[in-house]
């Protein structure tokens, strides 16, 4: 069964093509939202106004049908039935991996392996591409600003080798600043791990040219875009970077579902991750030979409804179209903060010059714990805490922000309400 893509997001009369050519290009903020089930409800008493989107985002009506359909309709395992709904199954799945190729760009559905989100995709590198390259006293380097998801699994590594972790620091505007970067890339580098777009700061890291200056000293990179596939246009072989991990939930797509792209040549060399069942041509007790890419590295039977969810979200983004889908959150980012910037008590924590969807701020005299229950209070969900960035929360010298995260579906409107409860907030404790 195939998930389609919604041509109703489309302005009247529009096709897919003459939308993403059209300089005229509109973005019916109302259409897409009516896309989005849950966002039609009262929390609290309150119409729900979403903004944790970098937790995870909501799920338009597309995916949550193509997940149901998988089951209604297909559900079975994938490349092992003659069957056929193994057959329609092993279909949809498989076109999922073409939707995410395409997606970013990327040579071959060879360089896409799925795995369970983006810390399994890091985790993965690291114990396979790093276990095999990674020596001790080489080094592994990474930047202030990361998820914990691109700092433990290299701490861990470190340690299992005896390597060391170097980090980038970042300026007051929560950028790092490209001449530190390329001096601490030295001859014992033996990856380069960055986010491309900061979960707790909101910062667009310049990757085509850490990638560059990386490449010019041989130096492979991993980029974290976890946060970056819903707010930006990827495109791999342009950016050059050698692996890049996505993440389904935090790009409409359902939760234990994401993928992971390397290169062929290092997927090629890598040993596999994990053994099981899907990941093997062959098996004796003697001996065992694996697979070819991209199954070498999906041992067990995956996450099938949420690889066909994920390729109905990609058809969804796609249908917004990235670029369009760009401007509108970032005048509702650029909105936001202004009005933040008006309000003396609270401090923006992450101002960086590229910049997107993520506004991250700290009220004077409200803990941001007591922001967030106000808020929600009022139906609005932010989130409030280290966002599993806890040494960017050191960097700024604050033990928490509180977190307002944009998607597609927000507007002017809902900024104008958090301004509302941030106020509110500060009334009731200054
Ligand atoms: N990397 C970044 C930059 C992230 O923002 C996150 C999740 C991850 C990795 C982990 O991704 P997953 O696919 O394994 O879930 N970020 C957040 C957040 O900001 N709030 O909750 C989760």
């Amino acid at each position: 069964m195939s998930t389609g893509s919604p041509d109703s997001l489309l302005p009247d009369g529009e096709t897919l093509e003459e939308l993403s050519n059209s300089p005229r290009a509109t973005f019916d903020v109302e259409k897409i939202r009516a896309e989005f089930p849950v966002l039609d409800q009262r929390v609290n008493g309150h119409p729900l106004i979403y903004l944790d989107n970098a937790a995870t985002t909501q799920k338009p009506r597309s995916v949550i049908e193509a997940i149901g359909s998988y089951y209604s309709n297909n559900n079975a395992n994938v490349h092992r039935g003659v069957h056929e709904l193994s057959q329609r199954a092993t279909v949809d799945f498989e076109q999922s991996r073409e939707k995410v190729r395409n997606l970013i760009g990327a040579s071959s559905i060879e360089e896409i392996i799925f795995v369970r989100g983006a810390t399994e995709g890091i985790n993965l590198v690291a114990q396979t591409f790093g276990r095999t390259r990674v020596r001790a006293g080489d080094e592994i380097l990474i930047t202030t600003m990361e998820h914990h998801s691109n700092i433990v699994p290299w701490q861990m590594l470190c340690e299992q080798v005896g390597a060391k972790l170097k980090v980038v620091p970042i300026n007051d505007r929560g950028e790092i600043s490209l001449d530190e970067y390329e001096s601490l890339l030295g001859e014992k580098t033996r990856l380069v791990a960055a986010a491309h777009l900061s979960n707790a700061l909101g910062t667009i890291n310049p990757v085509h040219e850490m990638v560059r200056l990386a490449h010019e000293k041989d130096i492979p990179v991993l980029l974290d875009s976890a946060q970056g596939t819903s707010h930006l246009e990827v495109d791999v072989k342009d950016i050059d970077c050698d692996f890049l991990v996505l993440s389904g939930h935090k790009m409409y797509g359902p939760t234990g579902i994401g993928a992971l792209y390397g290169k062929k040549e290092h997927l090629s060399a890598m040993p596999p991750y994990q053994g099981g069942g899907d990941m093997i041509l062959s098996v004796t007790f003697e001996k065992t030979t694996y697979n070819e890419l991209p199954h070498k590295f999906e041992a067990g039977t995956p996450n099938i409804a949420g690889a066909i969810g994920l390729g109905a979200a990609i058809d969804f983004l796609e249908s917004c179209g990235v670029k369009a889908l760009m401007e509108h959150e970032h005048e509702v980012l650029v909105y936001g903060e202004e009005a933040l910037r008006n309000l003396p008590e609270v401090r923006l924590i992450g101002e960086a010059k590229e910049k997107s969807s993520v506004l991250s701020f700290v009220v004077a005299g409200v803990h941001p714990h007591d922001l967030g229950t106000i808020l929600d209070h009022q139906g609005i969900a932010i989130r409030t805490g280290h966002h599993c960035a806890q040494p960017t929360m050191e960097r700024f010298q604050v033990p928490a922000t509180a977190r307002a995260s944009i998607a597609c579906f927000n507007t002017k409107q809902d900024i104008d309400a958090l301004i509302r409860g941030i106020k509110s907030a500060i009334e009731v404790f200054t």
